[in-house]
């Protein structure tokens, strides 16, 4: 009997301690995304929304050129200091690495602070990390037009304060045809895993479904 009220004060210990720390992630910076989302297969396999943005130069960005190629897409803002710096560098290591192979995948990184980041602050951002603009957007808009880009790639947006978003992070990885393939959610990711499935996107035949 003991052991058995013991086993359930534990069990209680354990829900209790995993309880904490959902929460105390929930108030962090990058916002995990939830067990539930995570395991789902929504999000994998459909297409991703068409958007028509400003890019660094202020310059219209229509989703419609990336049709074609295969793209990595990421969220962040050019005050967090949080682990955006880490997405951004990493997605240079990775375009560095792609581009001296000639190999032609297009990233986006879309903005969640539309106050702050404007195109010029977003260029000068993107400079500091050595961004190729050749095959490299910064894309920014009023926030009805980020609102339905956000949440049709399952992004939350939490604005905490001037120059502090809390947001979901994803990095998601379109084919050629523009469908979802891979999800990288939260900052644990590695750029030498992205790498991988880029390069087997890349790897597919222009006509490959899923
Ligand atoms: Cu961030």
């Amino acid at each position: 009997m003991i052991s058995a009220h013991s086993n359930k004060l534990l069990a209680q210990l354990v829900v209790a301690i995993v309880t904490l720390a959902v929460l105390s992630k929930a108030v962090s910076g990058h916002e995990p995304v939830g067990r539930k989302v995570q395991s789902s297969t929504a999000l994998l396999n459909v297409k991703a929304p068409d958007f028509v943005l400003l890019d660094q130069d202020g310059k219209s960005f229509d989703s419609a050129k990336l049709r074609g190629k295969v793209v990595a897409l990421n969220f962040i803002y050019t005050t967090c200091t949080d682990v955006c710096p880490l997405f951004t560098a990493n997605f240079a290591q990775i375009q560095r690495t792609l581009n001296e192979r000639g190999d032609n995948v297009f990233f986006v990184s879309i903005t969640t602070d539309p106050e702050i980041d404007s195109p010029r602050v977003l260029k000068s951002y993107a400079q500091r990390y050595g961004a190729d603009f050749r095959n490299w957007a910064f894309l920014t808009g009023t926030e009805a037009q980020l609102k339905p880009v956000w949440s049709a790639l399952g992004i939350r947006v939490i604005k905490k304060g001037r120059g502090l978003v809390q947001h979901t992070s994803l990095t998601t990885l379109l084919d050629r045809e523009g469908i979802r393939r891979f999800n990288h959610f939260g900052e644990k990711w590695q750029a030498k895993d992205v790498l991988k499935d880029l390069v087997s996107l890349l790897n597919e035949k222009p006509n490959h479904r899923p």
